[in-house]
């Protein structure tokens, strides 16, 4: 039974990792996490004791790192999950975008290397800059990297440092370059989850700029097995795209949103512009479709929506603490 070292695995994506690996296969996992505003244990609640174990801790202390590295042996793995995750923090304050992003990975790469076990680097389609509106074309592995904000340039400089590490120094890395996740226990400062909470409580949907961006929107839960499929087959040094082809323009979900509530699809709110706000992302993951033999599962996305729906209506415990503070943040910049 081999052991998956976990970083951020008390956030939103790492949490749906941690129980897809426990229940789909007979590994151990040990999570590392810092529990940032963004971190939750009760993301992790209920997990066996025997096969899992919780570490708080930042991952760019060596000390810490290097530790919990020393537990890991050939058949063992690190899968990096934990940043700082959201585009209009990183325009607040990149700070914590370049220690955690930037220096957390090194640190991360670094004890991975000197002992010569597997890694898997979590990333973001955001790498890629954007994609105009109306032309067509979609990201694959070969799009050069132009990133545009904070957040999205520290995660670029992080899947930089991965490649120059397996070139330079054999490190055993895969990455993962994934689209907008939605589902269970995610933040309520991102998209989908701050409409849903806003119309649960009654409030209106708030929209940035026209909203005619596009995003491509994959349930969690395909993110988790598509890292798992790179993992167990994926080729040493090589980048894989993933996505569920999944393209809605933001005001098309909170239209489908609206609709979900039996409120009236133009009851949402224009409010001000993210500064160097992504027109498209789309993502062509054919490579992990054809190679791997990976395929999304959860395909339907209003269905996928209408279950995230009834999600927060039922965990409002868990939402309830993060919206005052999300919104007053968004107050303070118009949005
Ligand atoms: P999240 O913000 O929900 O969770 C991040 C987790 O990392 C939290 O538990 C936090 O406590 C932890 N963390 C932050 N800084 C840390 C540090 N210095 N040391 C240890 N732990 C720390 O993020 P998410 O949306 O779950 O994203 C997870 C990963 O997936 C990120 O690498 C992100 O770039 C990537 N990604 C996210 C999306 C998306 O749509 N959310 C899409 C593609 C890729
Ligand atoms: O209230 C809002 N209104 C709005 O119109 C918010 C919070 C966002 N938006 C827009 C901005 C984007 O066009 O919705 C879209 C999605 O916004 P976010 O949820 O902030 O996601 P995005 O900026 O696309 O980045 C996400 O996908 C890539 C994740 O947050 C990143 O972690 C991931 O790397």
């Amino acid at each position: 039974m081999s052991i998956l070292l976990v970083t951020g695995g008390a956030g939103f994506i790492g949490s749906n990792f941690v129980r897809h690996v426990l229940e789909s296969t007979d590994r151990s996992v040990i999570v590392l996490d810092k529990l940032t505003y963004a971190g939750d244990l009760g993301a992790l609640d209920g997990l066996p004791s025997d096969r899992y174990e919780f570490v708080r801790g930042d991952i760019a202390d060596a000390a810490l790192v290097d530790g919990l590295a020393d537990r890991l042996g050939a058949d063992d793995a690190i899968v990096h999950f934990a940043a700082e995750s959201h585009n209009d923090n990183s325009l607040a304050d990149p700070a914590p975008f370049l220690e955690t992003n930037v220096v957390g990975t090194y640190t991360l790469i670094e004890a991975a290397r000197r002992r010569g076990l597997r890694f898997h680097h979590v990333s973001t389609d955001e790498v890629y800059g954007d994609l105009e509106l109306d032309a067509p074309g979609r990201f694959t592995e070969a799009t050069p990297y132009n990133p545009s904000s904070p957040y999205s340039s520290t995660k670029a400089a992080s899947d930089l440092l991965v490649r120059a590490w397996v070139r330079s120094f054999g490190l055993r890395a895969t990455i993962s370059n994934c689209s907008n996740n939605y589902g269970p226990y995610q933040h309520v400062e991102k998209f989908i989850p701050r409409q849903i909470t806003n119309l649960l409580r009654g409030d209106r949907p708030k929209v940035y700029g026209s909203g005619e961006n596009v995003r491509d929107w994959i349930h969690t839960d395909d993110h988790s097995s598509a890292v798992l499929a790179i993992l167990e087959r994926g080729a040493i040094g090589e980048t894989y795209l993933i996505g569920a082809d999944g393209e809605r323009s933001n005001r098309e979900v909170v239209e489908l949103l609206l609709t979900a509530f039996g409120r009236r699809p133009d009851e949402f709110d224009f409010v001000g512009e993210r500064p160097g706000h992504d027109l498209r992302y789309a993502i062509d993951s054919t490579k992990l479709r054809e190679e791997l033999d990976w395929r999304p599962a959860r395909v339907d996305f209003e269905k996928g929506l209408h279950a995230t729906v009834e999600w927060y209506r039922a965990h409002e415990t868990w939402w309830g603490p993060q919206k005052e503070r999300t919104e007053a943040a968004y107050a303070k910049v118009g949005r």
